[in-house]
């Protein structure tokens, strides 16, 4: 025992808070956290199990080689949120269309989960920090019938809530649902989330900037001049900052969460309109650091204003602490 709130107290607590904050949301939240678990669990003896470690031997819609655990993510998450009847439909990276669950329980589900089962899929094999992201919408398509791409396709500025699981030395579930930044850590002994990081926030400044520099020479000039500037003594510290980056975009993003940095990844000539998708990586980090006081741009917009146009649409991404992404995006007029 220990003097924690329980996720799921938690979330009965909050209920009614925001007129979209009801029993159904919490039903969802609740619903991810427990796909987690197995997922969790799945990571944790990967090494142990024939079948988890190495790649599927497939590409995903996006031509990436999946990982089994990408896989055995995806279909968690999938078959819990279907039975729970209170999603209507989601789409994930390991998909290449949307899935409009079938069954009539779903088909009056009020919401849509977009999400990356399991990001940072090049660290899965080697036990490093790895995460899910996901994204929680309402729907716009008629409750009752299937649903549809418009579900899909809102603006980040739509979404309800959003939140991580990270899957490192300890795992812990990160949410919003725009009140505030919540996080709970699992405690293996009882395998239950419990509040550990209450109402967080971003420091308005840091030291750490993470980027995959083996692509440094591969994107704008000005960005270049950004991490110059970032490594020379001529910052607002007077000292470099600390080059940190772990290649998992939710470990990366925690640290800066708690920490104070910058996350970059731009635009190269490898992936000229940026690497990471909007729809179930960008969006939902996006809303988690404006909730903590951070912001989240493409280099020219806040990302949560852009109007996607399709699922697996990928963008530019410049996250963190307010004033390092203000400072990079001065770089950058
Ligand atoms: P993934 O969803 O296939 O794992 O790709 C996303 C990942 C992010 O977690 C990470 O920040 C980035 O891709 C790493 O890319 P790179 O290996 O080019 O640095
Ligand atoms: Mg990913």
């Amino acid at each position: 025992m220990n003097h924690f709130t329980k996720l799921n107290d938690f979330l009965a607590s909050r209920q009614g808070t925001l007129k979209e904050y009801n029993e159904e949301l919490s039903h969802v939240l609740k619903d991810l956290a427990t796909a987690s678990k197995i997922v969790n669990r799945d990571i944790c003896r990967a090494g142990l199990v024939d079948g988890f470690i190495g790649a599927q031997g497939g590409q995903n819609i996006q031509g990436e080689e999946q990982q089994k655990l990408d896989v055995i993510a995806d279909n968690a998450f999938i078959s819990i949120l279907e039975k729970g009847g209170a999603v209507c439909g989601i789409a994930s990276e390991e998909n290449e269309d949307f899935v409009a669950f079938k069954n009539p329980k779903s088909r009056e589900g009020n919401y849509v989960v977009l999400f990356d089962p399991l990001d940072g899929s090049s660290n899965i094999d080697v036990n490093v920090s790895i995460g899910t992201i996901f994204s929680i919408y309402q729907r716009v398509s008629q409750k009752g019938e299937l649903s549809t791409i418009e579900d899909m396709l809102q603006t980040g500025a739509q979404q309800v809530a959003a939140g991580y699981v990270l899957y490192g030395s300890s795992t812990m579930m990160v949410y919003t649902a725009g009140q505030g930044v919540h996080g709970f850590t699992l405690d293996p002994n009882t395998n239950d989330f419990y509040l550990s990081h209450q109402d967080m926030k971003m420091p308005e400044k840091g030291r750490y900037y993470a980027m995959n520099e083996g692509n440094v020479n591969e994107c704008d000039p000005r960005i270049v001049d950004y991490i110059k500037y970032c490594q020379s003594r001529k910052n607002d510290y007077d000292s470099p900052y600390s080059g940190r980056y772990i290649g998992s975009l939710v470990a990366d993003f925690h640290r800066n969460l708690i920490k104070g940095g910058i996350y970059i990844y731009p635009c190269t000539k490898e992936a000229p309109e940026g690497r990471l998708r909007l729809l179930y990586e960008c969006n939902p980090l996006a809303f988690i650091s404006e909730q903590a006081g951070g912001l989240s741009t493409d280099g020219t917009q806040r990302i949560m204003n852009i109007k996607p146009n399709k699922l697996h649409e990928r963008i530019a991404f410049f996250t963190g602490s307010k004033s390092m992404v203000e400072k990079a995006m001065s770089f950058l007029k």
